[in-house]
């Protein structure tokens, strides 16, 4: 029987469509009768890692915690998709270093701040813009874009239109055939 684990790193801002992509994604996968895993901020900060916060030191540990836990998965044959901000280029490149060579894709979702800001989905930029919440990556707390990300995917095509997540999924379904 093939082993066909991976871990698929989705990093990003805040509203940058992570998770979206990353779910909708998994749907494909699913119909295609792959054995898939999704990571999130919605499953993980709130139990694994609910004794961390967004300090850098924090952000560090959830980030380490969620590349062994990945590399777990993987080994085990699951094609595990991880959807966190991970703002540090080198807690990437150490969840990667868990990995042999080709089985971590960083997928970057390359938007642009302001549109990250004008989707505000659940209102967190407009809260660290007005001080309420402080350290909120993008606005005063760092991201560090990948350099050599596997994939780079961004919001808004050549035309200026939004990318749909279904275009965005199709992208990496192709990079993984
Ligand atoms: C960034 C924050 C912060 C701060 C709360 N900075 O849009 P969301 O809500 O659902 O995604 C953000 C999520 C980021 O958690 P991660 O585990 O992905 O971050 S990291 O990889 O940096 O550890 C946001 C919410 O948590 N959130 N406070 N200060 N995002």
């Amino acid at each position: 029987l093939e082993q066909k684990g991976c871990v698929l790193w989705f990093t990003g801002l805040s509203g940058s469509g992570k998770s979206t992509v990353a779910c909708t994604l998994e749907h494909a996968l699913l119909e295609r009768g792959r054995l898939t895993a999704l990571l999130d901020g919605d499953n993980v900060r709130h139990g694994l890692n609910k004794n961390l916060g967004f300090t850098a030191s924090d952000r560090e540990e959830n980030i380490r915690r969620i590349g062994e836990v990945g590399k777990l998965f993987a080994d085990n044959g699951v094609i595990t998709l991880i959807a966190f901000i991970s703002p540090y280029k080198k807690d990437r490149d150490a969840a990667r270093a868990l990995l042999p060579p080709g089985k971590f894709i960083e997928v970057f979702m390359k938007v642009p701040i302001s549109i990250c800001e004008q989707r505000d989905p659940k209102g967190l930029y407009k809260k660290a813009r007005e001080g309420k919440i402080k350290g909120f990556t993008g606005i005063d707390d760092p991201y560090e874009e990948p350099e050599a990300a596997e994939l780079v995917l961004e919001a808004v095509d050549k035309e200026g239109q939004m990318v749909a997540p279904q275009v965005s999924a199709a992208k990496i379904l192709d990079y993984l055939r």
